[in-house]
């Protein structure tokens, strides 16, 4: 019998043991990030089920439709958002929220006020629901400020100061990846336990990558440097070889795969979009925090993304991210191309 295999096994890092480790190393911490982050991931497990039995219950469908028992039926960006605004009021850790669901912030009444904010698209990709194409949530966690009441300029913040983020890929397994300022760590989701389990410490992105990730069908629209970025990809000088291109069209799924095989996932401005087509708050910061976590780039055509500073809370943004030497190409177009 291999006794050390076997010891593994049964000594299961759940992603809950994982943050208490980590918050045992700041004797300061009260625990507070922990109890957030464990009603995050309650969310994340409630619509990994209703993503995975959506079809059998009829959950996919327009917001407002009716079933047969004349019920309301919710449709799923609908019921995660509901689900994960409910987890972390009744979390007593959160204040300010910002949902890709919701127009304005949202204020977690008095009683129940953390000094917590986040950001978060409960159901991203969501144009992806209907084909069972891999979708996934992302957050991103602001610490308030000045310790009082929230305020929107708490979350009207540079992703740089952001204390942790994450994604939760609802795939053909269940991942939650995270990062609390301590490298990128991927959690896969165990059924029958029901628990989030390390599968992939310290997630690091290759440092070159032979893939590029972008939706080609704009590229009439594109600027000279993307052009060029992808002209090159295809049809590369000096004998190398091109690169693959792997387009999902789910961010999470998208990023998920740079993270893990190297290359690039871009977004760029366009003349259709002149700030493209990502929000900033909780798409762009979450993924290039992650992607930076993991030893990446993350640029948006004009500067280092995590260094942007929001005007408003749905702002979008180009975004080029992924393996450090491809990033540093785009970024080595856009310098001699003089729009900087
Ligand atoms: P979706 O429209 O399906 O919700 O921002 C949302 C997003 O998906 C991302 O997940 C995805 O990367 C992107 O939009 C896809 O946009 P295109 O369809 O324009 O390529």
């Amino acid at each position: 019998m291999d006794h050390a295999a076997d010891a593994q096994r049964t000594d299961l890092m759940t992603l809950t043991r994982f943050v208490l480790n980590e918050q045992s190393k700041h004797p300061e911490a009260r625990g507070d990030l922990t109890i957030l982050l464990s009603h995050i991931v309650l969310g994340c497990k409630f619509v990994c089920a209703a993503v995975n039995k959506a079809g059998l219950a009829k959950l996919i469908g327009l917001a407002g439709d009716t079933n047969i028992q004349g019920e309301e039926q919710k449709k799923l960006d609908v019921l995660s958002n509901e689900v994960f605004i409910k987890a972390l009021c009744s979390s007593g850790r959160a204040n300010v929220l910002v949902s890709e669901e919701n127009e304005t912030e949202i204020y977690v009444e008095t009683s129940r006020r953390g000094r917590y904010c986040v950001v978060f698209d409960p159901l991203d990709g969501s144009s992806n629901i209907d084909c069972g194409v891999s979708i996934g949530t992302i957050f991103g966690i602001y610490m308030l400020k000045d310790g009082k009441a929230g305020v929107v300029s708490d979350v009207l913040r540079p992703g740089k100061e952001m204390v942790a983020a994450g994604y939760c890929l609802y795939g053909s397994s269940c991942m939650l990846v995270l990062s609390i300022g301590n490298g990128v760590h991927g959690f896969t989701l165990d059924p029958a336990l029901g628990e989030f389990i390390l599968t992939h410490p310290v997630m690091r992105v290759p440092r070159k990558g032979k893939i590029y990730s972008v939706n080609e069908g704009n590229a009439k629209h594109w600027d000279e440097p993307t052009k060029k970025y992808v002209e090159i990809a295809k049809f590369p000088t000096g004998g190398s070889v091109p690169k693959s291109l792997r387009y999902i069209g789910s961010m999470v799924a998208d990023v998920h795969r740079t993270l893990l095989y190297g290359g690039i996932f871009m977004y760029p401005a366009d003349k259709k979009s002149p700030n493209g087509k990502l929000r900033l708050l909780y798409e762009v910061f979450p993924m290039a925090y992650l992607v930076e976590q993991a030893g990446g780039q993350a640029f948006t055509g004009k500067e280092r993304a995590l260094d942007v500073v929001p005007k408003k809370i749905h702002e979008r943004s180009p975004i080029f991210l992924g393996s450090f030497e491809d990033v540093e190409e785009i970024k080595t177009l856009y310098h001699a191309s003089g729009l900087l």
